[in-house]
This record gives C-alpha cells, structure tokens and sequence, in this order.
C-alpha cells in the first residue's frame, strides 16, 4: 500500500514554485494513492507570524489545495495544529535525532542567516517536527520540490534510527518524490534564489492569487539576458534566468525543456515572455477565480479542515499509541 502526505506552510501567498513542485504533482497522485496533505502551521510559527494573519493564510491555503484540484472527499486535507500527534511524535523525535544531523540543514541555515543565535529553537528542530509529520501516517512516500530533499533524508535517517533503537520496524523508510520539470522554481529577479514567499520583494514571484495583469507585468519584468534563447538545454547552461523562464514553461506546458528548445530555440526574451505570460494565465486564471469562491464561504473551508482533521487523527491515534507502547510511555 502507498500513502501520500505533504503539506505546505501558511506564510503568506503561495506561488508558482509551491504549485509547480508540490500541489500540482499532487493533484496527478491523489488519483492513485491514499493522499494526506496538511497545512503545517506549527512549522509557520517557527519564525514570527501575525495571529489574524496566520488563520487567513490557513484557510487560504486550503482553498488553494481545492482550487488547485485537490478533491477534500477522496484526500485528507487538515491543519497540523489539529492533530496533536504531531506535536507528541515531534518530541519522541527530538530525543532520537542527532544535533550532528540537524546542524547540517541547509535551510536552518538560509532562515537564521547570520543571526543564529536569535532563531527560536523551533527553527533548528523544523526538521524533527516534518519527520513527525510525515511517520505519524507511516507514508510510504513524500511528494515536494527539491529544496525538502534533506529534511526527507533526515527523516528516513529519523525513521532508520528509531526502528534501530527499539528493535521493531515501526516506520516505513519514506521515499521522496520530486517530479516534474519545476522541481525547483527561481526568483523573477535573480536566477540564482530560489522563489519563495517571504522574499521581500513581490516581483521575485507569480503569487497564485496574481491577476492576468499582475502575472504579466511580472513576466515582462523578469530579469533575463541579452542573448536570444538557445536551440538546446546545453546552451542554457551559465544563464539562470533563461533555464529558469524555460522550465517554468516546460512545466506550465507539460512538456520537456527540449522540446519547448526546440519550439522557441532563437527567439529573443520578449516573444517567449508572451508566450510564457498567456500560459500562466491560462493556468493561474480559473484556480484564481475557484480561490476567491472559495474564500467568499470561510465556514465551508473550516468544515473541510475539521472533516479532515477527523480522519487524520483516525489514523495518526494507532500510529502514536504504538510508539508509546515502543517506547515504553504508561498508558493506564
Ligand atoms: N521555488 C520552489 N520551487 C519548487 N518547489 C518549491 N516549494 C517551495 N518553493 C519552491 C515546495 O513547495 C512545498 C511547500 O513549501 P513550504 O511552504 O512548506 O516551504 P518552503 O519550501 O520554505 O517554501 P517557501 O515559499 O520558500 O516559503 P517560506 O518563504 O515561508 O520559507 C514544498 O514541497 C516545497 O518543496
């Protein structure tokens, strides 16, 4: 049996990089795997979040998943906060992860940046509540960009470790699926970052909610050089911003870089960013306007979290009160 879960952070809008990695992959896989996908908003709080801010952006993330094609009957769709076995599973795992292990994440070290000492220690240990996240289902598999790469070979390390330690296979070693030609997805502004949502700057990104204006007037703005785009992938090399735009494409068109090469290979950056402008409209446009709906019923979008939430715990409950029992942890 294959179980999916995932989730993303409520940090603010989501853009073209969480869809293009994660929830669009996620909407091919519900159809055939047991999906479980969580808005982790105790992984938000890990660096300061406005409380009003925070349950908004919850709720539209949700809408985004439905809006996206995520279908809340057949796939489980909670908040982590929800579910306290999260927040249980996390700290087993605190004591069986190593500081060794987590002092090597990169990403710990991108958000604390030069200021280490003043990361909350949620930060630091972001890594331990995921594998938590993800083994509190015992999923077989995790789809996300490339950037979770190491928090996913942490967590089957984490998985590794406890079985070893205890002596029984309570956890499946989790496999990662990174699929697609967007797996990581670059800043509008400098080929060389990753998109993100809490750049500061909204050109660097393509939010989900932009309109046809909006994601146009961005396009139009990205940096690129002034060469014409290559006749192949080879010829991309050196040149972050063209790879970047070619493979937004690529994904957005469901094709290869080749053969988007092939189509657009000698054309200068104005004549692709139209092209590339009217696609992600055509892709962006109706989830944009599903999302608004959506936002407009707040009640619908809680009566989904709460349902979900129901039939996460129904499967995280067994899950925790084997490790407890592992563990040794009295449960009279
Ligand atoms: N630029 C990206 N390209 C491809 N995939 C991406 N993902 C994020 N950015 C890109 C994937 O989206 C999923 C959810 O990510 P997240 O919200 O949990 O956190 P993140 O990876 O830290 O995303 P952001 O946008 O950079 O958020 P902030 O700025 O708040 O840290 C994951 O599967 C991720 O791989």
């Amino acid at each position: 049996m294959t179980r999916i879960f995932s989730g993303v952070q409520p940090t603010g809008n989501l853009h073209l990089g969480n869809y293009l990695g994660a929830i669009r992959n996620w909407v091919r896989l519900q159809r055939d795997h047991e999906s479980i996908f969580c808005v982790v908003d105790m992984h938000a709080v890990t660096v300061w979040q406005d409380p009003v801010e925070l349950s908004k952006s919850t709720r539209e993330v949700t809408a985004a998943f439905i809006a996206a094609g995520i279908d809340p009957e057949t796939c489980v769709i909670f908040n982590q906060s929800a579910v306290p076995g999260h927040a249980q599973l996390a700290w087993v795992f605190n004591c069986v992860a190593r500081m060794g292990w987590l002092n090597r994440m990169t990403q710990f070290k991108e958000k604390a940046g030069k200021h280490k000492e003043n990361a909350s220690v949620g930060l630091f240990a972001y890594p331990a509540l995921m594998a938590a996240d993800i083994l509190l289902y015992k999923a077989t598999h995790v789809p996300v960009g490339e950037d979770q790469k190491q928090h996913l070979e942490l967590t089957r390390d984490v998985a590794q470790k406890f079985n070893n330690d205890y002596g029984r296979e309570v956890f499946p070693i989790t496999e990662p699926l990174i699929l697609g030609e967007a797996t990581r997805v670059m800043s509008l502004r400098d080929g060389t970052k990753k998109m993100s949502k809490s750049d500061t700057s909204d050109f660097s990104r393509i939010n989900l909610t932009d309109d046809a204006d909006l994601i146009a007037q961005k396009i139009r703005k990205a940096k690129t050089d002034p060469e014409p785009l290559p006749n192949d992938v080879a010829g991309l090399e050196d040149r972050p911003e063209a790879a970047n735009l070619v493979g937004i494409y690529a994904a957005l068109a469901d094709k290869n870089r080749e053969e988007v090469l092939a189509e657009a290979g000698g054309w200068a950056f104005s004549q692709f960013k139209q092209a590339l402008t009217e696609l992600a409209v055509e892709t962006l446009g109706p989830m944009n306007a599903e999302m608004a709906r959506l936002l407009e019923h707040p009640d619908e979008i809680d009566a989904i979290l709460r349902r979900g939430a129901e039939r996460a715990q129904a499967i995280a409950g067994p899950v925790l009160d084997e490790v407890y029992d592992t563990v040794g942890f009295l449960r009279v």
